[in-house]
Formats: C-alpha cells, sequence, structure tokens
C-alpha cells in the first residue's frame, strides 16, 4: 500500500474511533451527533475490518431502537445528546407518544433498508460468532422489509411521506412534488435550524425546503405515524428508485443471511424478483436512460436523472438491455462523460440546477458511488467499477474524510470526519 493509502487509512480509522460512543457511531460529532439508520449500515461494512464486534454492535443498537410495527427509525437519539444538539430532535418527533416505541427516543420516518447487506458481511467476517449475530439480526431485517410491505407499499413498490426518507434528501428530483408542499416560513417562530450552526448555508438546503421538511414531519407525526392515513392525507408521496432497489437488494442479502442459519431463502429470492420486475414495469425509462422517482400523487414519473436511477444497477435480475442503457448514461455527459469527474454525481451534470457543492444537488457521495461501483461489479463491470473506488480513494486522499465532493475540483464539503466516508474508505481498501 502506497504513503498515501496508509495515512488516509489511519485517518479514516481514527474517525471511526472518534466518532464512536459506547455503541454506536456518529456520522459527524457537530452536524450529526446521533445514531442515523443507513449511516450505520455504511459504518458497519468498514468497521468490520477494524472490530467485527463492533460492527455487530453498530447494528445490533440500531435494531433496538425498532418499533413494533417493525419500522427501523432513521434516527436513534443518544440520551446523553441535548435536545437541542439536533434538530428535529427527540422533543420533536415524540417517538414516546406512539404505542409500540422502543426504549429509547427516536424519530419516526425510516431511511433506506441496506442493513441487510451489511448484517449478511458482518455475520461473514464473524467467524465461529456469524451465525449467533445472523440468528439475531435475521428476525429484526425481516420485520424491517415486512413493514416496507405492509405498511409502505402503493401497488407494488415502496412508497415515501418524506424527502429525507429517500436520503438523497435534497436532491433536485424531489423539487416538483416538494414545491406543491406550502413553506410557512413562520415555523422558525417555533423551530431553529442547528445545521446551519455547523455547515454553510450555501451547502445546505434553503429555509423554504427546510420549512417545508418540517412541515411534512409534523404532519406525519400528528398523524401519529399512521401509514395508511398518510397516505391517503399526503402533501408529498413518491416512490424512489434507489430506496426501492435497496429493498430488492437487502432480500437478496436475507436470503444468503437465511441459508446461514438454516432457513428457507426462497421466499427472499422472490421477493427481490417482483420488486425488480414491478421496477422495470413502473419507473425504466428508456428515453431517459435510467430509473425516474415517480411522484405517487399525480401518478407522474419524474424527470430527474439522479444518481438513485442507476443504484438499480445493484439488482443482479434486471434485463440485459436495461444494464447495457444503464452503463450508456453512467459513462454519458450526465454523470461520468466530462473531462475529470470523479466518481458519480449525485445530480445531473447537464441539467441547470446541478450544483456541485450544494447537498444532494450535484456532489459525489462516497455511498452512493460505491453502490453503483458495485452494482457495475454485478453485471461484470470490474474495470469501471475499480475506476470508481480508485475515485473514492483519491477524493479521500485529496480532500480527507469530508460528507462530500465537488465532481470536477475534487474539493470536499459538508462536514469534516464523516463516518460512512472513513468507513466506505476502509472497506475498499479492504479490498471490496
Ligand atoms: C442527511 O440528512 C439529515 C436528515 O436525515 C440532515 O440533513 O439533517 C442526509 O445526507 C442523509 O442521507 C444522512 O443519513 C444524514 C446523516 O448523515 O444526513
Amino acid at each position: 500500500m502506497d504513503l498515501d493509502r496508509q495515512r488516509v487509512l489511519r485517518d479514516a480509522i481514527q474517525v471511526l474511533i472518534r466518532n464512536w460512543h459506547g455503541h454506536a457511531t456518529v456520522p459527524s460529532r457537530s452536524l450529526y451527533p446521533h445514531q442515523w439508520s443507513w449511516d450505520s449500515a455504511f459504518i458497519a461494512l468498514g468497521l468490520q475490518h477494524v472490530s467485527p464486534r463492533r460492527a455487530a454492535l453498530e447494528l445490533l443498537s440500531l435494531f433496538g431502537a425498532q418499533w413494533a410495527d417493525g419500522r427501523i427509525p432513521h434516527i436513534a437519539f443518544n440520551p446523553a445528546v441535548p435536545d437541542e444538539a439536533y434538530f428535529p430532535g427527540p422533543s420533536f418527533w415524540r417517538s414516546g407518544d406512539r404505542a409500540g416505541h422502543p426504549p429509547i427516543a427516536t424519530s419516526g420516518i425510516i431511511q433506506p433498508p441496506v442493513h441487510a447487506i451489511a448484517a449478511a458481511a458482518v455475520s461473514d467476517g464473524l467467524g465461529a460468532d456469524g451465525p449467533a449475530f445472523a440468528a439475531r439480526a435475521y428476525p429484526a431485517l425481516v420485520t424491517q422489509n415486512d413493514y416496507v410491505r405492509r405498511h409502505r407499499t402503493l401497488g407494488r413498490l415502496a412508497a415515501l411521506v418524506h424527502p429525507w426518507e429517500t436520503g438523497l434528501d435534497n436532491s433536485p428530483a424531489w423539487d416538483a412534488p416538494l414545491h406543491a408542499v406550502p413553506a410557512d416560513l413562520s415555523l422558525f417562530d417555533t423551530y431553529t435550524r442547528r445545521d446551519l450552526h455547523h455547515a454553510r448555508g450555501s451547502e445546505r438546503p434553503t429555509n423554504e425546503d427546510y420549512a417545508r421538511y418540517i412541515r411534512l414531519a409534523l404532519a406525519y407525526r400528528d398523524c401519529g405515524y399512521d401509514d395508511a392515513i398518510a397516505q391517503s392525507s399526503a402533501e408529498f408521496l413518491v416512490v424512489d428508485p434507489g430506496f426501492n432497489a435497496l429493498w430488492a437488494w437487502s432480500e437478496l442479502a436475507l436470503a444468503a443471511l437465511a441459508r446461514s442459519i438454516e432457513r428457507d431463502p426462497e421466499p427472499h429470492l422472490a421477493e427481490a424478483a417482483r420488486i425488480t420486475a414491478a421496477m422495470v414495469e413502473e419507473l425504466w425509462s428508456s428515453e431517459r436512460g435510467l430509473f425516474l422517482a415517480k411522484d405517487a400523487r399525480s401518478g407522474r414519473l419524474l424527470p430527474e436523472r439522479s444518481v438513485a436511477g442507476l443504484v438499480p444497477l445493484l439488482l443482479p435480475g434486471l434485463p440485459a438491455d436495461v444494464v447495457r442503457v444503464l452503463r450508456q448514461t453512467l459513462a454519458g455527459d450526465c454523470f461520468r462523460g466530462q473531462d475529470g469527474v470523479r466518481g458519480v454525481p449525485s445530480f445531473d451534470l447537464t441539467d441547470p440546477r446541478y450544483d456541485p457543492r450544494r447537498y444532494w444537488r450535484g456532489p459525489t457521495w462516497l455511498n452512493t458511488t460505491w453502490l453503483v461501483a458495485v452494482g457495475l461489479e454485478t453485471h461484470g463491470d470490474a474495470q469501471l467499477a475499480d475506476r470508481l473506488k480508485a475515485d473514492i480513494v483519491a477524493l479521500v486522499v485529496k480532500a480527507g474524510m469530508r460528507e462530500y465532493f465537488d465532481p470536477r475540483t475534487g474539493s470536499g464539503h459538508g462536514t469534516s470526519s464523516f463516518s460512512w466516508s472513513a468507513a466506505l474508505l476502509v472497506h475498499i481498501l479492504a479490498g471490496r
């Protein structure tokens, strides 16, 4: 390993150690001082190379925040951190008011289900202790996906009630449905944004969009997080190709976990095939060259090209012509075709709304770039997958463990010492 790689590996491990708070890892000590759902899955993938036991605990501690209905909330709050350290905090979400709440305070929305993938990897790395871990993780993961299937599907695919549930919170793909939600700036008489204390305003969502996020979260909370009521009255309801692809991919990981503890993998394989087929029928656009999100309120596909539309490459069951077109789109002007682009930009470089430094509106993120790289490997394109991984290493060597990166200059943005950037770097340097 060359000196640069040795240096960033050491730095990454230090970030993971510093951000560990005893049973889980915060995404960032300043901007995100609690446990986040999909962050923990990416973090566990990296942590397994440092301490397989810590990686297992990371996931088990998140499963401890699971609700009785099966949902794994997008934030598990650390009781030792004051309410005002992050907004919206525990006093906003009021998870304790709802029957079947877990022993600690949590948010009420969800995030993409990447946890089974992490659990399957961690279980493999635990050696003789793997089956015992798998036996504990498996029921939580099955219930997590059952919740999505039973409470969140509209027709055949999962629908999300808040941009934060997609993980790509501020993507221009959400502009049209989100801008139909009133932006009530008087909400800031009651609530204070905390993100702007830790990150530049020019790199974060606007106040108007933040007011919409608050309104949507309040509406979901005030209907008691009841999904039937929420879906029938939702001001925002989208079917996201990234979330649905990760849901299908997680069923494949569940099949592997099931096998490892002598359970039947078949229902998981069938579910993955069902979701994959539904995605191709409902979200594929040969015209735009990738999967699109759908506005479930109008039934219309949203035309924006975002990295979420490339994430379904992870699915081995895609038709060959879909894979071919996805690879062309990835290599074309919208994502990688232009000189000097590193990783996979989160949004279409040719769209006037592309912004290389504002969160999820264009920067390269390491998690989505890694997911696309694994998708390429799934379909036999190890060469481009390796280039994406080399880009990830190069970005970190140049700018450190930043939250996101300008795709063309490689400069780092958002928060520093960001856990999933560190974890995925460790994972890639371990040859994954
Ligand atoms: C960002 O989202 C949170 C809300 O969940 C925020 O902006 O306050 C997103 O990048 C999300 O995908 C991520 O899980 C979270 C923590 O890293 O930060």
